[in-house]
């Protein structure tokens, strides 16, 4: 059974984008801009964009205040390890993240998620290919291959909500 703590490994991995084995605020910019990359072709407005950076922004400014413990402006794995003692401390963090990101999914403001636009935007976060089909096969989609936004965002917030188990997204881990 996949546990939190695999969970939180995977999350630490993707968040380190340049892979050096620390997350700083370089890692997220970067991931910032795939995900930018991965949107703009599908003629998302301005303010959508703009919101999931903010998001992303103050998705390291609330890990930088939170968890790095020796102050030296990075978080290693064993500080972030320790988010899963205070989990309520990035909560709102982490609903503006998925409110972002599962907007940034439907362009068209109907509340479904298109398969290809869901597939580009996960690629951009880190996910492997097999694990994001798994993910959005889990999530039932419609007879049009399109999922619901709703549905997506709880995933999001369930997901990186450090100390929760048995949850859908679990199929983005292994
Ligand atoms: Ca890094
Ligand atoms: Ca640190």
């Amino acid at each position: 059974m996949t546990t939190a703590v695999d969970r939180i490994k995977l999350i630490f991995e993707l968040f380190d984008v340049d892979r050096n084995g620390f997350l700083e605020a370089r890692d997220f910019s970067l991931m910032a801009e795939r995900v930018d990359a991965a949107a703009a072709a599908e003629a998302a407005g301005d303010a959508p964009r703009r919101a999931m950076r903010a998001a992303f922004s103050r998705y390291w400014e609330t890990l930088r205040h939170e968890l790095d413990a020796n102050r030296d402006g990075r978080v290693s794995y064993e500080e972030f390890a320790a988010c899963v003692l205070s989990p309520e401390k990035f909560e709102g963090t982490i609903v503006e993240f998925a409110d972002a990101l599962s907007t940034l999914g439907d362009p068209d403001g109907d509340g479904l998620v298109e398969h290809e636009l869901f597939t580009e935007l996960m690629l951009a976060i880190g996910f492997a290919p097999d694990n994001i089909d798994a993910l959005f096969d889990a999530f039932g989609p419609d007879d049009q291959d399109r999922i619901e936004v709703s549905v997506w965002n709880g995933s999001i917030r369930d997901y990186y909500h450090p100390e929760k188990t048995g949850i859908t997204g679990d199929h983005l881990v292994g």
